[in-house]
């Protein structure tokens, strides 16, 4: 009789017991440009969902339109390139109908932030369990260098040649104070290993957790951030025991402050305040119940108040008329 090869014997034995590894989630080769720092994201989402062992036929993509939109064809999963702004939207769409999926959605600066601004104000107040994540590039990099809504004052784009005429949109401010905010943090591309734990702790929240990501755009955008983070004056890591733990290594990269992420007055006073980009969370609430929830409850657990105005109402369709 022929004997099985011992790995195929095992697998049939345990067929659940097949490990994921990175392998499994390599879509097409990036076309980004060299230094992107697009290519680091994409490397920990990667990470994240091996570590997670998450199936890809268990995870969605959804982007906008953009350089960051092109995330869904690098990655191995179920891929939707969307509309520019409407990423959310569709990602609600998508975790709604199916909320065994895990839904990532990814946008730029632009795309969120500009032309999707409403639709980005109503997610959080929806807070359905999505991990969006912004790759805040500070310009339109696809359409090659105009003014975005977080390009800093004066900046010299296509669109402004004279310098940008407005203040940039604080995208943190805004979000601390939507209601029914449930997770917001933010992270940049030049630190992995804080990447890689930011997402790890959005993956694991209930909810709507947003993910600003700061990324370094070689092209367009060499400048910001302090040329992709050299400026260490300009970054502040946040920690505490429920935030995002910080490795020693990375205290080169920017000071430190304690701060709790339950604290919502001082997270929105950490945003406001601009002389440093916070890094780690500012605000997590566990609480708070995803949209799915709340609907659900709602559907599938009528009150017997409710059942009866429910039978009654299809007897009397029943009843004959007059
Ligand atoms: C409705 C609509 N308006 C405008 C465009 C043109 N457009 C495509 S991408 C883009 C901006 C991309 O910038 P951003 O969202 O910051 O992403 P990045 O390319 O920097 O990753 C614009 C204006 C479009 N595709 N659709
Ligand atoms: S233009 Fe900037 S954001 Fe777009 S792929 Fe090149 S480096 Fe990345």
């Amino acid at each position: 009789m022929d004997q099985l090869p011992i790995d195929e014997f095992l697998t049939d034995l345990c067929p659940f017991e097949k490990q994921l590894d990175l392998d499994d989630y390599l879509g097409e080769a990036p076309r980004w440009c060299q230094g992107c720092g697009d290519l680091g994201i994409l490397t920990a989402v990667q990470k994240l969902l091996r570590d997670n062992q998450a199936e890809p036929t268990e995870v969605v993509c959804v982007s906008g339109i953009g350089c960051s939109s092109r995330f869904p064809y690098y990655l191995k999963a179920f891929g939707f390139h969307g509309i520019h702004g409407r990423a959310l939207p569709i990602s609600t769409g998508v975790a709604l109908a199916n909320p065994k999926l895990k839904v990532l959605t990814v946008m730029g600066d632009g795309d969120c932030f500009s032309i999707g601004a409403g639709h980005w104000v109503h997610a959080i107040r929806y807070n359905v369990n999505l991990l969006a994540m912004v790759l805040d590039n500070e310009i339109y990099g696809l359409t090659r260098e105009q003014t975005s809504p977080t390009t800093p004052l004066g900046t010299r784009t296509r669109t402004t040649p004279k310098g940008a005429f407005l203040p940039p949109l604080n995208p943190l401010q805004l979000m601390l104070g939507v209601s029914n905010l449930s997770f917001l943090a933010q992270t940049a591309t030049w630190l992995p290993q804080h990447l890689l734990a930011t997402l790890q702790q959005a993956y694991r929240h209930q909810g709507l957790a947003f993910v600003r990501i700061l990324q370094h755009c070689p092209v367009f955008s060499p400048q910001a951030f302090g040329e992709g983070g050299k400026d260490a004056e300009l970054m502040e890591f946040l920690y505490h025991v429920q935030g995002i733990a910080i490795d020693p290594a990375l205290e080169r990269f920017g000071g430190r402050r304690e701060h709790d992420p339950a604290d919502l007055a001082t997270a929105q006073r950490l945003a406001s305040e601009r002389e440093r980009e916070p890094l780690g969370l500012l605000y997590q609430n566990p609480d708070l119940p995803s949209y799915e929830t709340i609907r659900h409850a709602a559907l599938a657990h009528p009150s017997p108040a409710e059942k009866l105005t429910l039978l009654n109402r299809r007897l009397d369709r029943l009843a004959p008329e007059g």
